[in-house]
């Protein structure tokens, strides 16, 4: 639109933004992107940073008072949360973390979220997160048992969903979140694997997920069953239990298959759920709007594809009330999908 906005002139001398204390989020921006995600890549770092934001904010229970959430506890508590089982493996970008929330003029709670939104920006395909400035500081630890579990049921997922924050979320809001899981690698369920993708398409921000999650499971990636892993259908690629029946439970499955090869949706909702897991035990309404600081993501375009040799045989059809997509084979023979790259220099 051509809405006239005015704007101040950041004492940086170089940016400008709607709110002043919008300002010093630049330098976090060009800090963190130059120094934490080897100059704005999707690697493993970024990864994390986003699944930090997930294990910050869920942590907050109705049933418990509504106290935590997005309140930065897992870094300034992160002795007591990151040895939470769930948290397993969150240490080392907590540890990376911290340095940067040291040196620059904001709360762990704040970076926390500010951080996953600008990881995301790096992986091609991105919607463009939201950023509200202003959260609440975490006076205690999370208690243990807020974050879920991959061998957990759908029903305990839900049930744990459904209590995070006065609101809570509806089934179909779990699914939105898990979009997450398309630029996803786990590290320590296979401990000997770490780095093994949730699809095809670590680093790439795209529908390939829900896609292939969908598939007839066909092996283990390494060489057996781990808690809270199930068969994939590609090689390389890490299967969570967790993603393999919500893909397939009646509460949540017409839901996921709505998203293959729905780029607009996978980005309104993811969106909507990701705002929402942000702001978790915060007040938005009194928070500040600095989303113009977020790096507006590289687009794509392209179709959700079966990896090589599989093809619409292979879904596992779940959703009754509307058929799978009807979508095109990548060529060639069956390749096994690397594992995501890291910073080296961290
Ligand atoms: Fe997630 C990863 C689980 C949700 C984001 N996950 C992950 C893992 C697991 C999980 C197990 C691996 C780890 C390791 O490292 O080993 N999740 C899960 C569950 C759930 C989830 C159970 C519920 C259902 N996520 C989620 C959400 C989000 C996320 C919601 C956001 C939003 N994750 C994530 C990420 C990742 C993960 C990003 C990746 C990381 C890396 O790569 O490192
Ligand atoms: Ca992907």
């Amino acid at each position: 639109s051509a809405a006239l906005t005015r704007r101040v002139a950041c004492p940086d001398g170089v940016n400008t933004a709607t709110n002043a204390a919008c300002c010093s989020l630049f330098a976090v921006r060009d800090d963190i992107q130059q120094n934490f995600f080897s100059g704005g890549q999707c690697n493993a770092e970024a990864h994390e940073a986003l699944r930090l934001t997930f294990h910050d904010g869920i942590a907050i229970s109705n049933k418990a008072g509504n106290v935590g959430g997005a309140d930065g506890s897992i870094m300034i508590f992160a002795d007591v949360e990151t040895a939470f089982h769930a948290n397993i493996g969150l240490d080392e970008v907590v540890a990376i973390e911290k340095p940067f929330v040291d040196r620059h003029n904001i709360s762990a709670a704040d970076f926390i979220q500010f951080a996953g939104a600008v990881a995301v920006s790096n992986c091609p395909g991105a919607p463009r997160l939201p950023f509200f400035l202003g959260r609440k500081t975490a006076t205690s630890p999370a208690p243990d048992g807020l974050v879920p579990e991959p061998f957990h049921s759908v029903v305990q997922i839900l049930d744990r969903f459904a209590d995070a924050g006065p609101v809570g979320f509806e089934d179909v809001e779990v699914v939105w979140a898990l979009s997450a899981h398309t630029i996803a690698a786990a590290n320590d369920v296979d401990p000997n694997l770490p780095a093994s993708p949730f699809d095809s398409t670590p680093t790439i921000f795209d529908t390939q997920f829900f896609l292939e999650t969908q598939l007839r499971g066909t092996d283990f990636i390494g060489k057996g069953t781990q808690p809270g892993e199930v068969f994939s259908a590609v090689k390389g690629v890490m299967r969570l239990q967790s993603d393999h029946l919500l893909a397939r439970d009646t509460r949540t499955n017409c839901e996921w298959q709505s998203f293959v090869n729905n780029p607009q949706k996978l980005h309104d909702r993811f969106i909507d759920a990701w705002l929402k897991i942000s702001l978790l035990g915060n007040d938005q309404d009194s928070m500040i709007d600095c989303s113009e600081v977020i790096p507006v993501p590289k687009t794509i375009n392209v179709q959700a594809t079966f990896p090589p040799t599989l093809s619409n045989k292979q879904v596992e059809q779940a959703c009754a009330d509307t058929p799978f997509p009807t979508l095109k084979s990548a060529p060639g023979p069956a390749t096994a999908v690397p594992p995501v790259q890291r910073n080296q220099a961290l």
